[in-house]
Order: C-alpha cells, then structure tokens, then sequence
C-alpha cells in the first residue's frame, strides 16, 4: 500500500524520482527491522514528543514523499504540537510546491509555509536551502522525515533541535539529528503524537522522556537488532 500510494503521488507530480528510490532504500532497512516498531523507536519518539512540547516555535517539514504517504499524519502532529508546517524540497519546483501545499490544506493545515521563501539555510546551495524566515528560518525546534542528509546536518549547524525520522540509522540524518526515530514514517509520526498526549502538562515526565534519550546508544541498540536479523554476530567494539 506505501509503494502504491508512493507511485500514484509520483504520477501526481508529488513526489520527486528520487523519491521512489530513497522508498526502496526505505524499505530495506524496514526489512532488517522485521517491518516494526521497535523499543528504540518508541523511547525516541517520546523524546521528539517532549522536544516538541517544550519548543517555542515548532515546525513539521515536509516533503513529497511525506505529502505522499502520510499527510494527515502530518497535519495532526503539527496541530497536536502547535507546530507550524512548512514544506522544504530537496528537489524544488514551484509547482510540485502548490501540489504538496494543496494536499496538506486538503487534509485541514491551516497554513502552509514554504512556497514564498525569504530566508536561506546557510551551507545550502541552490533551492534547497530555501525556507521562510516565519517558519524554518526562526524556529527552535525542526521535525524531518526523509530527510537529506546536508539538510539535516545546516539545520543543526543553525542551534536547531532537529527530530528526524529515518529508517536508515547509519544515515547523516540519523547520526546528526538531535533525536532520530528509526521507524517508518507513516508509523512514528502517530507515534509522536500518542506520545505528546499522553505527556502533556506533565513536565516531570517530559523531562524524563529526555533523560531516557540517548541518541548514541539508541542507534547503536537498533544497529545491533539489524546484524541480529541478519544472522551477524555484533560485537560493542564494531556497533557501539
Ligand atoms: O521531495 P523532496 O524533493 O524533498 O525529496 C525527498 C527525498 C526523499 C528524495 C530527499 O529528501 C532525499 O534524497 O532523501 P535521502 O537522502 O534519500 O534520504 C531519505 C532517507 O529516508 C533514507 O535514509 C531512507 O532509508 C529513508 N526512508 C525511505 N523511506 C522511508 C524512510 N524512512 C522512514 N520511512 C519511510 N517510508
């Protein structure tokens, strides 16, 4: 059902070529994962929940595959944490833009960011370090899924808090994002929210939430479950 909806936003003007070969790459390591949420997953998921309770000015980005596979995820998420929504390319085009914008309005986003930038991500050559200075440009906490991994290492390189969500937990992404979630996307963006409800107003357990979260260990306990998947043999010395 992901690859369907993943192909019919490509014939949509959604989502970008590379877009179908990053799912394929997606799908591998959901593979190694046993196609599942995770313990690591949830415990980070819980720590991007506090990340974004505690932000000032959140923001949900989002790009094609994301518009494609899951954007009323997307939009509830964002309204859960008073988040704002921008959409940020990798491959921009003004008018794969206007789609995406369109589809997460369809699915209630009062406000769509992203097609008139005015700010740029330092670092970032050409469209895509575009943003807007309302949303991305001024926020404190960033979330992204499917992300590039120069994108991902700018918006850290900014003081941004950056919450990732990546099944590859030996991408850029994953090892620069403040907190990375492996798990597929269409599972932890609900995930994320689940969490925020459940921890709202609690601030002792929002704080704990932070304190459980180590990204390092966490990657490294996902990294161990995959060799074990495979049959491989993993030792602390080579995935810690
Ligand atoms: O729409 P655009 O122009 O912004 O382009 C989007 C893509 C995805 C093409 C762009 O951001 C890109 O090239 O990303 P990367 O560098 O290929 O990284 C995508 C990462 O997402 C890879 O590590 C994949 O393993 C991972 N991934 C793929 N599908 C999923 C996923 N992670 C979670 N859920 C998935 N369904």
């Amino acid at each position: 059902m992901l690859r369907e909806s993943l192909v019919r936003g490509f014939a949509d003007g959604i989502v970008a070529q590379q877009g179908l070969i990053a799912h394929g790459r997606g799908e591998m390591f959901y593979y190694l994962l046993g196609e599942r949420t995770i313990r690591e997953a949830r415990i980070a998921s819980r720590a991007a929940a506090a990340l974004l309770l505690k932000a000032e000015r959140p923001v949900i980005s989002v790009n094609g595959n994301v518009a494609a596979l899951c954007p009323k995820a997307a939009v509830t998420l964002a309204n859960a944490a008073s988040a704002k929504v921008e959409v940020g390319l990798f491959h921009r085009s003004d008018e794969r833009l206007s789609k995406i914008q369109a589809v997460l309005e369809r699915e209630g986003a009062t406000q769509v960011l992203g097609f008139l930038p005015d700010e740029r991500i330092p670092g970032l050559e050409g469209s895509r370090g575009l943003c807007t200075r309302e949303g991305i440009f001024t926020s404190d906490v960033v979330l992204v899924a499917l992300e590039d991994g120069d994108r991902t290492e700018a918006l850290v390189r900014m003081g941004k808090k950056v919450i990732a969500i990546d099944l590859n937990p030996f991408s850029r992404t994953a090892r620069s994002a403040t907190v990375a979630i492996i798990d597929e996307v269409t599972e932890a963006l609900p995930l994320i929210t689940g969490s925020l409800e459940e921890i709202r107003g609690d601030s002792d357990e929002i704080d704990r939430a932070l304190e459980r979260y180590n990204r390092e260990e966490n990657l490294g306990a996902v990294m161990r479950l995959m060799a074990s998947n495979l049959g491989i043999e993993s030792s602390e010395s080579s995935h810690g």
